[in-house]
This record gives structure tokens, sequence and C-alpha cells, in this order.
């Protein structure tokens, strides 16, 4: 981010989530004084700049797209080059120009949650619900190192409702808010509520939201099982102001009892967390102090739903901790500077109980005992603002990433050496799991990176029609905890199930593996009207290269004892690869005019392709697709009908055998009506015409194989039409 020509202070605080509230009184008063009198009422809409090669989507943006979805990810559908691997109801994996997952950096106020589960079931988004969002901002490519860290494809900071206080003194105000939807297909029950008290100086608030879908329908009218989920998520949020500080104390709980992912072969059983997340900001005469502690523990289960058929439970206990500091100072009229550190630790146990009278025993498996990964960091940024048409910013950040793990041990062998044995069991699972874990016991687990990233990025200004940023990064992702530490080379049993791409393959890890270093060059281009009211045309060109990119290869390993797996799929080792990705993203708006009521249609276009340096295609790349949309507004009435055009995806992986996909349009309707201050109607038709279509990033239906046969999985079933409908009372 660079500063706005406007203001020097407003940019000063616009990069960080928790100066917001800050903001308007910085705008007004720092010419005179850096140091506020008063804290002022948190406004949702607060002046929020725009991010330098992203976008900001604020509360009212997400307003028409509120029910249509649980997945708080897919409120990013509105970003150019955004776009999704799916899985389960609430956990579909965001991707930036074709880095996806744990190659982003994504916060939940504040706070880094790792994703504890060889499948990535429970993403940092699964756990704050669309209800409960105030902001999203979406950085791509070039990331501000404030804003980075251990991710080189962009980063993603949601942020909850911020906390109201009362004007007066003497004044106590109460308000909430209690939606309920319905949404025919899948036959979805959703329902939030929020309630507030706050005198002038403190602020108490419960969130909390429940769902239950069942399994949805493809446009043929046909079930896709183990597509089903219902997840309940709680907060209470408290916050304290006193002069020129802010204190908030977050709780946050959530129970999934179940979700299914139809292209995994383990489905989500139990998911509890217990998030506690506490913050200071203070304004100093030097500048603007903001800190935060937090920590998440959750416990997650997998097993199989009965439409897949099976039985395989799986367990994990993990938590994340860590602390923020940063602070922030006009160091002079032009130049802002900003310091940083962080803290992140996180620890996992990742074991498969034994299943009794099965090959599942008489021990449990032990995937990823005693696992810690700890990341420490120092940041530095700059903005300097030259003249009022030249701005830029400067950042540098180191980070040590240190990581272990303790020994393992497959079903039949414990890590005490005692050795198991039971009836049905089989003689080559014994071989292959003891061979490949005394391998992996007799290696030091031990790994530290130290990571540089570093990004300089220009904005110009010239008139107030245009806007050009141009930005390069060093940006740097070192391995997660299962791409180095998973060991077992049996591809049936353990292999499959340490998968987070949906594509049934098998995977393995490599302690060798190193940290992905990408170097970025990114462009924007922005036209507009004067007033930026009528129309808006941006392109953003991209080019990134990415040193040591985590792929995969063929497995080699020669023990003897491999099972089978799923027909057409493929065993595979992690390896670092170079590779390359490139594309345009492109969007714009354009007012049409008044004709009862306003008319405007949006835009945005997106193209992407990624290769690694043998000449392969880089898995799940999204096809050129694009989104249009008609919207149309008569003061108490909200209306938009979408389009939305995906191209057939042609260039697939051929190490990951990944499958083509068809290219398909869907066309989406919905509508807001104001039925008063207090009330609001939602209506929608998802996917009018009930197209039946292949999720391009979706992977394979687990479901669609047939082991006996040797049928190999084929893609995976869209959601075919759903009629929906919400109503939301404020109080
Ligand atoms: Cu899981």
């Amino acid at each position: 981010m660079t500063p706005t020509q406007n203001s020097c202070c407003k940019a000063l605080l616009s990069f960080s989530p928790l100066a917001l509230a800050l903001t308007t009184v910085f705008s007004s008063h720092a010419a005179t004084s850096p140091v506020i009198q008063q804290l002022p009422t948190i406004e949702v809409e607060a002046t929020i700049d725009d991010v330098t090669f992203g976008k900001t989507i604020k509360k009212s943006e997400q307003a028409t797209d509120a029910f249509a979805n649980d997945d708080t990810a897919t409120l990013l559908k509105q970003v150019p080059g955004v776009s999704f691997y799916t899985g389960g109801g609430v956990s579909s994996l965001p991707v930036i120009n074709g880095l996806a997952d744990d190659r982003l950096k994504i916060a939940v106020d504040g706070m880094t949650i790792t994703s504890a589960c060889p499948n990535h079931m429970n993403p940092a988004l699964s756990y704050i619900a669309p209800s409960a969002l105030d902001q999203i901002q979406v950085y791509a490519g070039v990331v501000p190192v404030s804003q980075g860290g251990d991710s080189i494809g962009g980063a993603i900071q949601v942020r909850s409702l911020q906390p109201q206080f009362a004007d007066a003194e003497t004044e106590l105000i109460t308000s909430g808010n209690f939606s309920s939807y319905y949404r025919g297909n899948g036959d979805v029950k959703g329902a939030s509520a929020r309630a507030s008290i706050a005198s002038a100086t403190a602020s108490a608030t419960y969130i909390g939201n429940t769902v239950d879908a069942g399994n949805y329908k493809d446009g043929d009218g046909n079930i896709v099982g183990a597509s089903r989920y219902k997840v309940r998520n709680h907060a209470l949020k408290l916050a304290k102001k006193h002069v020129n500080d802010l204190y908030t104390f977050d709780v946050a709980w959530q129970d999934i009892p179940l979700q299914g992912f139809p292209n995994q072969a383990m489905d989500m059983t139990y998911n509890k967390s217990l998030s506690l997340n506490a913050a200071y900001m203070g304004d100093f005469r030097w500048g603007l102090l903001e800190t935060r502690v937090y920590r998440q523990n959750v416990r997650h289960k997998m097993d199989i739903l009965p439409e897949k058929g099976g039985q395989m439970p799986m367990d994990t206990d993990a938590s994340d901790a860590g602390y923020a500091i940063l602070a922030t100072s006009a160091i002079t009229a032009q130049q802002t500077l900003k310091l940083g550190n962080e803290l992140h630790q996180y620890r996992l146990d990742d074991w498969w109980p034994a299943l009794p009278n099965s090959f599942m025993g008489p021990h449990d498996f032990w995937n990823i005992r005693d696992g810690k990964r700890q990341r420490f960091a120092l940041f530095s940024e700059l903005d300097q603002q030259y003249n009022a048409q030249l701005s830029t910013q400067l950042g540098a950040r180191v980070e040590q990433v240190k990581m272990n793990t303790g020994d393992v041990s497959g079903y039949h062998s414990a890590a005490d050496g005692s050795y198991g044995g039971m009836m049905g069991k089989s003689p080559y699972l014994d071989a292959t799991y003891k061979i490949d874990a005394d391998a992996f016991n007799a290696k030091d687990h031990r790994t530290r990176d130290l990571n540089v990233d570093l990004t300089a990025s220009a904005r110009y200004i010239p008139d107030a029609s245009q806007t050009f940023d141009i930005g390069i990064a060093r940006k740097t992702r070192s391995p997660n905890l299962h791409e180095r530490y998973t060991w077992s080379n049996e591809a049936m049993m353990a292999g499959l199930m340490n998968n987070w791409f949906g594509d049934l393959n098998s995977y393995v890890g490599d302690i060798q593996l190193k940290p992905e270093v990408a170097y970025s060059l990114r462009m924007t281009g922005d036209w507009h009207d004067a007033s930026n009211q009528h129309w808006q045309f941006i392109i953003t060109p991209f080019y990134n290269v990415v040193e040591d990119y985590i792929n995969v290869r063929l497995n080699t390993n020669p023990n003897p004892y491999n099972m089978s797996m799923l027909a057409g799929r493929q065993s595979l080792q992690f390896i670092n690869q170079d590779a390359k990705l490139y594309g345009v993203d492109v969007s714009g708006k354009y007012v049409l005019g008044q004709l009862a009521g306003n008319w405007e249609v949006r835009s945005n276009i997106a193209y992407v392709r990624g290769t690694s340096d043998d000449g392969d295609h880089l898995y799940n790349i999204m096809p050129l697709n694009a989104r249009f949309v008609l919207a149309h507004d008569n003061g108490a009435w909200h209306s938009s009908l979408e389009t939305e055009i995906v191209a057939g995806k042609e260039r697939v992986s051929a190490v990951r055998a990944e499958q083509k996909t068809a290219g398909y349009a869907l066309v989406h309707w919905r509508s807001r009506i104001d039925l008063s201050q207090a009330v609001q109607l939602n209506l929608g038709v998802e996917n009018l015409f009930d197209r039946n279509y292949r999720l391009p990033l979706g992977g394979l239906e687990y479901a669609s194989a047939d082991m006996m046969m040797g049928v190999a999985p084929s893609t995976m079933r869209g959601i075919g039409r759903s009629i929906n409908a919400g109503l939301s009372v404020n109080f």
C-alpha cells in the first residue's frame, strides 16, 4: 500500500485492520496533533482505502450474497483472479491467481489459524461465518510485508464486527440482529443472532450462528452424497476504551459435528475449537501501537460417512498461538514507518486410532506426533509520499521458521518398539509401515529456515481519473508439517489420507524440502471518471517465478509392499521444482443510468497459466473465467442478475493425472427488499437454469470410483438450482 494523495496520515493507518477505527480521527486531527482526544464511535463504513493490489470488501457489498452461501471464503468471488478449491460446505480453500491454501496468508481478526487436518478440512475462514463479518481485505501477489509472511500468493484479512460505543457518558445503547434463511437445494436451514450492549467506554457483544445442510442435488436432480454439514459458531466480544487506549478481548468457540467432503476419502465428523484473542491499541505521541496475543485449540476427527462406505477413524489435536506487535509512526510529514514483530507457534498431533478387529491395529497409526512449527518475524515498512502524484512503499521482513516432530509408528508397531499381531492383519501392511517408520525415525527431524521477504511498490496518480501501480516482491513460504513429515509410502491407507488437493492421489512428505520463494512483478492501470462514480476499468497483468515451488513427482520409493490404490490415481512424493505463473485480471463497472432506479453493470475477467520447469501444467489452475453482473437499485429494492462463465479446463497436470472439465455458464438472481428500516427480505435463485456442470477446482468424487471394478473416479459435480429466502431483523 502506498499513501493516497489526499492524506498521508490516512494512509498511515489504512493497512492495519485494528487501526481502521481511528482512521477518521487521524484524518481530521492528526495534522495538528498526533494525540487523539477520544476514540470515535466505530462505523462499519468508515473511510477505508482500497488496497493496492487487491480489494476491500465491505459489509454492504456482502449483503445480497449473504444468505446464498455458508462459506465465508466464497464471499471473495467478486475479486478478480480469486477462485476456490472446493470440498466441504464451509471449508473451501481460496486461490489467488493460481496460488492457494497455505500459499496465502489468511488471518481472522489478526489470528493466524492453521488447517489442523491432513486434508485441510478446517482452514482459517471456516472458523467465521459470513454473518459475523464486517470486512475482508484481499491482497494479491505484491503484499505489504506488514500483512504477509510465510506466504507467496497473497493475503486475506477478515475482520469481524467491531465494537460500538455510546456517544454520551450516561447513555447505554443496545442493538442486535436476528436472521434466518432457507435454501431449497439441500434443505439448508440457517440462523444467526447478534446482541450488543455498550456504554461510552465499554461494550459487550454476542454473535452466533447455526446451519444444517443436507446433501445437495446436481443440475440433473441427482444427490451428491456426503455434501451435507452442520455448523455452530459462537463468539463473545468485549471492548473497553479509555482516552487513547482500546482494549478488546474475544472468545470464540465452534462445533462442527459433521461436514461431508465428497472429494476426499474422509469426512469431518467432529471439529471443536476454542479461541482467545486479546488486543490493545493505543495512540501515543509518536504514533500508533497495536499489540495482540491469541490462542486457538482445536480437536478434529474424521471418519467415512455411510453413503461412501467404510470405516477409518482419524484424530487431530492442535493449537495455534502467537503474538503481534506493530508500531506505526509518521516520522516526517511525507514518511510513515512501520515496525513489527510477530511470533506464531503451531502444534499438532495427528493420529489414527486402531480399529478393533481390522487390519488397522492393534496400535494407533501416528501420522505426525508432537509436530511443531514456530515462526518468528521482524519487519519494517516505509511509506513515502513524494508529491501529490507519486508515492512508494518499501518493505523488508525476516522470518525464522523452526520445525520438529517426534517419532512415528504404523498400526502394527508402536513407538516403543512393541510389535502387535492380531487376526486378519495384513503382513504387507505390517512390513511397509515398519520399514517406512524405522527409516523416518532414524532421521533428524529438526529444520530451520531463514526467510527474507522484500517488496517495493509505487503508485502514480497523474490526475483524478487515472491511477497506476507497479510492484515487485520476493516472498517466501516454508513447507507445512505434512509436506515435510508425512512418512508412509503406502498409498491406499496412508498416502491417500494426506491429501488436501481433492484429487484422490496419495502423497508422502520429505524433510529435505526447501522453502518456496516467489519473485513477483505486478502492474495495475485503473481508469475511471473523475468522481469514480460512473465508470471504471482496471487491468492487472502479473508474472511470478517461483523457485523451489513445492510440487510432486511419482513416488519411486523401493518399498516393495506398497498396496494398490484407486484406479487411475497416482502415488506422489513432494519435491521442490521451479515454476511460473502469469496472467491478467480485468474488472470494470459502468452506470447505465436511471429507469425506475439505478442500473449498473459490473464485470470481472481472470486468466492465469501455471507451468513447472519440466513443462507440465500446475495442478488446479482455474480456466479463463468471467463474471457479469447487472445490478438494479431502487431505494428499498436491490437486485442483481449474475452470469458466471467458465471455459473448459484443458491444461491439466499430467503428474497428478488431473482430469479435464467442460466449460459452463451459470445464471444467478438475487434480490434484497428493505421492508422497513429494520426488516430485510432476501430472495434468490442460484443456478437459475439448473445447469449440470463439473467444478474445475473441485477435484474428484470419491464415491464415483469403484475399487472392485477398477472404475476411476470422475470430476466433482456442482450444485443445481436452488431457490433461497432469508429474513433479517435489526433491533
Ligand atoms: Cu480432517
